[in-house]
């Protein structure tokens, strides 16, 4: 039994009935919020993902003002390249840089087999702390990124065009890319176990760069590293997410994974993945990001689209396909989050379509 006054994400994730879909959304906790940049006027981003009593004021922020289902913990995917050793500087306007990438064996050498309970405890802290000050009133998430997708950024050390460096690197040192997928792998799963001990009651795995290979690539140094990780978390019954964008063509294979919901890009139709998946596994998606920037009307003619084709039943997530856009007005999030709330309970139930 759970004590959380509103669970309908955790029951989504695990497809069991609810009253009505619930929403969340990628990168909740940011830029688009003037509240979110007035509180990182004052510090900059490390520092925010360092001081616990910071990190949770950003976390509670879109709960607060937007009203979404759920909670992510604010923090980054590159923490874990941190802590393991790597210079990061995250600048305004410019992303995240790791200014000595790895590129050979002696830089992946440096890299240290981290204990997240000691190196990340900062995140742990900023767990218990959020879910202390969230008073049980949505749950809450915690994430990694992909051991491919950290890999991507660790090597070609900032936001990249065409990512040869990457793929360089996998063709040409294809054993040391293994090692390293395979290090990351081990860290990122104690990671998330320990951010379970703190408190979350989520998992979401972001695979953002695991639409630049190949389905068979994808196959070779994306899903496997995911797939172990899902496999070593526990307790077992944890909901897990698994948001890979750009590979709708792996969706038959990400059922497989043991995630309990896919995150959808919004490169397909909902409605179609559900049909392709079966019903096997909950669906999280699938807004188009951009749509926030039409009017109230269009968005909510959109968001009802996305519900339809879903169709009736549980094992939908309401969310965007991408993360929430820095110049979206919080007025737009804030008509999608009250259309769900108001029209998806005609997708449960009795209740006719
Ligand atoms: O200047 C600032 O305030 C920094 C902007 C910012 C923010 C708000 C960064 C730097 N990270 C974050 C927070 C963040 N990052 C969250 C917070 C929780 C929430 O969702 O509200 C999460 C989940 C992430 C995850 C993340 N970081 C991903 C995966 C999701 C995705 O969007 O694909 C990725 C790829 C990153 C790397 C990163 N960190 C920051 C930026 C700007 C980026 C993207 C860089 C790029 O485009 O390559």
């Amino acid at each position: 039994m759970t004590a959380l006054k509103n669970d309908l994400f955790l029951r989504a994730c695990k497809r069991l009935p609810v009253e009505r879909t619930p929403i969340w959304v990628m990168r909740q906790a940011g830029r688009y919020l003037p509240e979110y940049r007035a509180v990182r006027k004052k510090a900059d981003f490390m520092t925010m993902c360092k001081t616990p009593e910071l990190a949770a004021e950003v976390t509670l922020q879109p709960v607060d003002l937007i009203g979404v289902d759920a909670a992510i913990i604010f923090s980054d995917i590159l923490v874990v390249p941190e802590a393991m050793g790597m210079e990061l500087e995250i600048t305004e306007g410019k992303g995240p840089v790791f200014p000595h990438p790895i590129r050979n064996e002696a830089d992946a050498k440096k890299l240290k087999e981290i204990d997240p309970g000691q190196e990340l405890k900062y995140v742990l802290d900023a767990v218990a702390l959020t879910k202390k000050e969230l008073n049980q009133r949505v749950p809450l998430i915690g994430f990694c990124g992909s051991p491919w997708t950290l890999l991507t950024y660790m090597v070609e050390g900032q936001g990249a065009k065409n990512f040869s460096i990457i793929k360089n690197f996998i063709y040409n040192q294809p054993a040391l890319a293994h090692a390293l997928l395979d290090k990351i792998t081990r860290v990122t799963a104690d990671y998330l176990n320990a951010k379970i001990q703190a408190g979350v009651d989520a998992v979401q795995i972001f695979d953002t760069w695991g639409g630049l290979l190949s389905p068979h690539d994808f196959e070779t140094f994306s899903l496997p590293y995911m797939e172990k990780i899902i496999r070593r978390i526990r307790p077992k019954d944890i909901p897990v997410i698994l948001f890979a964008k750009g590979v709708h063509f792996s969706y038959p294979k990400l059922v497989e994974s043991g995630a309990d919901v896919i995150g959808l890009d919004w490169s397909m139709e909902i409605g179609a993945v559900r049909k392709l998946t079966g019903d096997k596994v909950a669906l999280q998606g699938n807004m188009d990001p951009t749509v926030l920037y039409a009017g109230h009307e269009y968005i909510r003619g959109e968001a009802l689209r996305i519900m339809r084709s879903f169709g009736h039943g549980s094992g939908h997530v309401f969310n965007l396909g991408h993360g929430i856009l820095p110049d979206v007005p919080p007025e737009n999030l804030k008509a999608l989050v009250r259309c769900v709330k108001e029209e998806s309970a005609q997708f449960h139930g009795s209740a006719s379509k």
